[in-house]
């Protein structure tokens, strides 16, 4: 851990510390197994209380001493009416698979898990709207649907562990963004509860409601700060009867440009992934998986090509006829489409599997970035000349940076940047920012795309917000949660 003691961040004098007298009442309010105590009574629950503490990269860290896992949004009420009149700060926590430090605690904060919160409420086969506990894993939500002939929205590396809630509280974006919109539009409907108890009920079922402020969009990617999300309706596209997935080797960044045009020219309303990964992310995984690349020789670039629709004949006979013309036109240099299902989830292992393979090498410094295609991929060559120059990465085991790799979602303008050094260094994070910050800013792009800022990007929020847009977020905050209770050290 690098952030241990945030050295720019005090802990709130304001805020209570957790006393014996609170545990027992969060015991008596939730049942003794919803709640995880370290030292402030006599449990002791050093090892168990750990993983809530930490986040998933091992980056940061917190010191909280009690987890509590509330069942539902009245238990969740009564939590933070609690919290908010004793100044108890708290953080929101889901699957704890955030990359920006946002789910943990900084200091004492309290957490809040949604791991009970877990109960598919209704599903509705003619028009598709789910909804959910905000404690719904995500591959759960999409198995459910899959018995229903129907898909989640969204898809990401994280499903396994990641909740709804977290989903829409980082308003995550993921793998098919590009073809089911992000979850401003598909989500319908939020249940929410303030800092002070409040139940908001903007659980709407309704595709269109055009009856005021629209009030579940600001907890839709406000990462906590505003309120605990309990349920979300969610609007549910019909599962596509036909997908198929390409594989191809690019010589330049400039032919996944036009492999990109043409994906979209030829497959246009089959076209559900356009994902671009560089050589060096790529032989990543082959490292840290063993696995034989799906082409025969190396190339500097891949992208990954998804088709989903509705009839198998009419999708292949589009999808052979653009692998024929890039192939034919030399915009890309080898490809491989997937024959069965085993070689489609492999083929999507090269990409999905990127995050974990940069786990293994130590510490990574994450860059999730929407910038202008064009300029798309300089960001990864400008970042690795600067790392060059200052004689912070070369070929062998002396340097502190292990890699500098760009992989994304190319057909949503996404860019993920990654630095991997073999232990976090203030050296070299000093190096990147806030110089790629200021790259970005000059490109008018956005410093986060779709983790959001968390605690790791708070600092350099006005490099994507300005002065009016930030004094309105203040204001808001104020309003919903005027103790500053929720989520507190964070960007906001
Ligand atoms: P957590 O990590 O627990 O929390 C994230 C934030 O939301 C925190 O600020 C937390 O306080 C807040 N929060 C959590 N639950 C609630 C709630 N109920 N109410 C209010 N606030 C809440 N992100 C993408 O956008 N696209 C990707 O493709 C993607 N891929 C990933 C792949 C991997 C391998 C990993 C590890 C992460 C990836 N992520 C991706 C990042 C992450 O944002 C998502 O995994 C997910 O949306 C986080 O959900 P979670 O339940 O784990 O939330
Ligand atoms: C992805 O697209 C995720 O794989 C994670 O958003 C990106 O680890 C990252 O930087
Ligand atoms: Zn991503």
């Amino acid at each position: 851990y690098t952030s241990d003691a945030y050295p720019n961040i005090k802990r709130n004098p304001n805020f209570a510390q957790v006393t014996a007298e609170d545990v027992r009442f969060f015991q008596e309010l939730l049942g003794a197994p919803s709640a995880v105590v370290d030292g402030v009574t006599s449990d002791n629950a050093a090892d168990d209380i750990e993983p809530f503490n930490s986040d998933w990269m091992r980056k940061y860290r917190g010191h909280t001493r009690l987890v509590l896992k509330p069942k539902d949004k009245d238990e969740i009420s009564a939590v933070l009416r609690y919290c908010n009149e004793k100044k108890l700060a708290v953080v929101p926590q889901g699957g704890n698979t955030g990359l920006v430090g946002g789910s943990v605690p900084v200091f004492d904060e309290i957490v809040i898990n949604t791991s009970r919160m877990n109960q598919i409420r209704s599903f509705d086969e003619a028009s598709g709207v789910l909804v959910a506990d905000a404690g719904v894993i995500l591959e759960v939500a999409d198995q459910y649907l899959a018995e229903r002939e129907h898909l989640f929205p969204l898809d990401l590396g994280a499903k396994g562990s990641c909740h709804l809630g977290g989903n829409v509280a980082t308003n995550a974006g993921g793998l098919r963004l590009l073809r089911y919109g992000s979850l401003h539009g598909s989500v319908l409907g939020v249940e929410a509860v303030l800092a002070d108890g409040t139940v908001v009920d903007a659980l709407s079922t309704l595709r269109k409601n055009n009856t005021g402020y629209d009030l579940k969009q600001l907890f839709i990617g406000a990462e906590g700060t505003l309120g605990i999300i309990t349920g979300v309706a969610v609007q549910c596209p019909p599962r596509p009867k036909a997908v198929n997935v390409a594989y191809f080797g690019l010589e330049s960044y400039d032919q996944v440009r036009a492999a990109f045009r043409e994906a979209k020219g030829q497959l246009s309303e089959i076209l559900s992934a356009f994902e671009l990964m560089d050589g060096r992310s790529q032989r990543l995984v082959h490292e840290s998986t063993g696995n034989k690349y799906p082409l025969e020789g190396e190339y500097p670039f891949y992208c990954l090509v998804e088709t989903s629709g509705s009839n198998g004949e009419h999708d292949l006979a589009k999808l052979e006829a653009f692998l024929e013309h890039i192939l034919g036109e030399g915009i890309v240099a080898d490809g491989v489409l997937a024959q069965d299902e085993t070689q489609f989830q492999a083929i999507w292992r090269w990409r999905e599997g990127i995050t974990e393979a940069l786990s293994h090498l130590g510490g990574t410094y994450k860059y999730d970035v929407s910038i202008p295609l064009t300029d798309l991929y300089q960001l990864v060559d400008d970042t690795r000349d600067r790392l060059t120059s200052l004689g912070l990465v070369g070929e062998d085991d002396s340097y502190p940076v292990r890699a500098v790799v760009g992989y994304g979602h190319m057909g949503d303008s996404n860019l993920h940047l990654n630095v991997a050094v073999r232990q976090y260094s203030k050296e070299v994070e000093k190096a990147i920012e806030p110089w790629v910050y200021e790259w970005i800013a000059q490109r008018n792009g956005s410093i986060s795309a779709e983790h959001g800022l968390g605690v790791a990007k708070k600092e350099f929020i006005g490099y994507s917000q300005n002065e009016t847009n930030l004094k309105l977020m203040k204001q808001l905050k104020a309003l919903y949660d005027p103790n500053g209770i929720m989520n507190p050290y964070k960007y906001i």
